[in-house]
Order: structure tokens, then sequence, then C-alpha cells
């Protein structure tokens, strides 16, 4: 296959996409730098030791910081310069991030989630950034939050990096899911899964099941329906739960296959589930909408909420149509 970069890719192979632009290319060049730096750095974790690096200082006497914060302050650092942002927000950061005036500013808005899975990293497993990107609705002028908390299928973006046996990026900006590999011999994403498809149903289900106890009648019923021959498939679904979300989305994705993570009464502070609305689960639910696959949080589509608060928690059925489909109705049940 030609060898596409993302750039070729979005500039000639989506021009119909209106974010087939300049500006915008040059915005998502930018994360894939910063991707490109954590990337280097995920790789290296192992070696902290071997490298000299101590874990609190390095060779250079400089600071080591948690693998987190690192790709958090990468982020921040390289798309404040970036030039076509009016506001940030982190996984990382309680507040809005400002973009100082001394840079120039557009009007794209950019959240994420820096380093998702980051406590996969000691084990080897892999890890991701998600990003989602909204157009603010004001024409300039200080950005307030309203104009960050927008409903997910107000999106002109939206897509992950995974740090895994290769490192890769999914993305969409309305005209399909596309898939790039890095080649670290060129420094390049190169386009390895063109227009990618989410099977319309899966086998493989994945939610973390020590918390039966803690879930409500309708989710252990949706959960019992995948480990039983209960389903429309007539048989029983494999479990597979890395507990990394990037890494189960990633795999249902190009396989199909369902991952939930309901709410559950562990910690009454945590009601709606552990997932977070703005910088997890809307930017997937765009990806695999676009893949012609399916995203609710077990009433709603997660793309139609109405957020009302920066980091708040939305539990997630995602993936495979039939197979959310399938979950929901468990749901709905309860309502009717
Ligand atoms: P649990 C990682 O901490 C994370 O945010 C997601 O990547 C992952 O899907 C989830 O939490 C795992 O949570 O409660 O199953 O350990």
């Amino acid at each position: 296959m030609r060898q596409i970069t993302v750039t070729e890719h979005l500039l000639v192979h989506q021009k119909a996409s209106p974010m087939a632009t300049g500006r915008f290319t040059r915005l998502l060049n930018e994360l894939i730098l910063a991707a490109k730096i954590i990337s280097r750095e995920v790789n290296k974790a192992g070696l902290v030791n071997v490298l000299g690096l101590t874990g609190d200082t390095n060779v250079q006497g400089e600071e080591v910081q948690k693998l987190d914060e690192l790709a958090n302050s990468i982020l921040i650092y390289r798309m404040q310069r970036a030039g076509f942002l009016c506001a940030m927000a982190s996984e990382e950061n309680a507040d809005l991030i400002e973009i100082p005036s001394k840079f120039a500013q557009g009007d794209y808005i950019l959240l994420f989630d820096p380093l998702d899975g980051s406590s996969n990293i000691d084990v080897n497993v892999s890890i991701g950034t998600i990003f989602s990107i909204f157009r603010r609705t004001r024409e300039n002028g200080p950005v307030y939050m309203e104009e960050v908390l927008q409903k997910g299928e107000n999106q002109v973006a939206a897509g992950y990096f995974i740090y895994g046996s290769s490192t890769m990026m999914v993305y969409t900006t309305g005209s399909g899911v596309h898939g790039f590999t890095l080649d670290p011999s060129v420094g390049e994403f190169l386009l390895s899964h063109p227009n990618i498809k989410t099977p319309e149903q899966g086998k493989v289900y994945s939610v973390n099941e020590s918390y039966w106890d803690y879930w409500d009648k309708p989710t252990q019923e949706c959960v019992n329906a995948f480990k039983s021959s209960n389903n429309r498939r007539g048989k029983p679904y494999s479990l597979r739960y890395i507990g990394s979300l990037v890494s189960d989305f990633h795999r249902n994705l190009l396989s199909g296959g369902i991952f939930m993570y309901p709410k559950d009464n562990r910690d009454p502070k945590k009601t709606s589930g552990k997932l977070r609305l703005m910088c997890e689960a809307n930017p997937l639910a765009y990806v695999v909408e676009q893949a012609g696959g399916a995203a609710s949080d077990g009433q709603r589509r997660i793309l139609e909420i109405d957020p009302h608060e920066l980091h708040q928690r939305v539990p997630l059925f995602i993936g495979s149509k039939n197979d959310v489909e399938q979950a929901v109705s468990f749901y709905r049940d309860q309502d009717a």
C-alpha cells in the first residue's frame, strides 16, 4: 500500500470533510507531535532504572514526572503553541486551561485524557491518549464554560492514540474512521486502517465483573445475557477486559463486541460510573458511531447528552450496534 500520511489523507482523501482545512491539519499535526513525544516516553518507561532515571531526577538532574503528569504537560505545552485553540480541558486539570495571550488564538476547543489507563504502564499493558475537538460557539472574546460544555454530536473531530505493540492513531472528522500506524523509522503515522467499520455484532463483552454486587438488577440481567445463551447470538460471549479503556475499545472496534462500564453503588460520590463524558465517552462515541457502532449511557445516545459539568461521569455501553442495543434493552424494560 502506498505510504499515506495523516496530512495527505485529510487534505486529499477527505476533501469533502469541512475539516480538511490547513488550519485544522496544522492543529492535528501539533497533536500528533505531542503523541510522538508521549509514545517515546511511554516506550522507555520500563527503562527508568536501567537508564539511570531514578524515578525522581534523571541523568540531567531534571525531575522525572509520573507519566500521566508528563503526558499532560507535553500536551498542554505543545497545544498552547498550536495557534488554533481558544481553550483546552484535561482529565488531569480541574478547570479550563487558558491559552496565554502571547500565543496566537483560534476557534477550536480541545479536550483530552492525556494518558488513560496509566496504572497499566508498570506492567507493560497498552494505554492511550483520547481527544475531542469542538469549534467555539462565540466569535471571539473570553471562552466561557458553556462554549466547552457542548453535546458530543457537535464535535468536529475526535479520536485516540494507543501506545501498544505499535503506536496507532485512530480518528474521525465526520467522514468515516481512519487508523494510522507510527513508523518509527520515518517518524510518521502512515495509513494502515482506512475506513474502519465495526462488526454489527461481536463475540466479546468487556466489563469488570468484580462489581457484580454493586450493580442494580437491570445491569446484572444485562451482563448475565452476554455470559449465557440468552442473547441474540444464542450462545455465550467471551469476556475480554484489559482494564485500559482505549485498548478494550480499540479491540472491540476492529473485531466487534461491547465495552460496558455501568453505574454502581460502590462510591456514593460516583453514582454514574467511573468514566467521564467530555474526554472519554464523547470522543469514543463519535468514533464508534462513524464506524457504524453505537454508544449509550443506558438511556440515551452518549452524543445527545447535554453536559452540565466538565468532569461529569456517565455509565458507558459502547461497541457493536446489535450488542449495545441488546444491553440497553434491559434498562428500557426498567422504565416500561
Ligand atoms: P476498573 C483506567 O484507570 C480506566 O480509567 C480505564 O482506562 C479503564 O477502562 C477503567 O479505568 C478500568 O476501571 O474499575 O475496571 O479498574
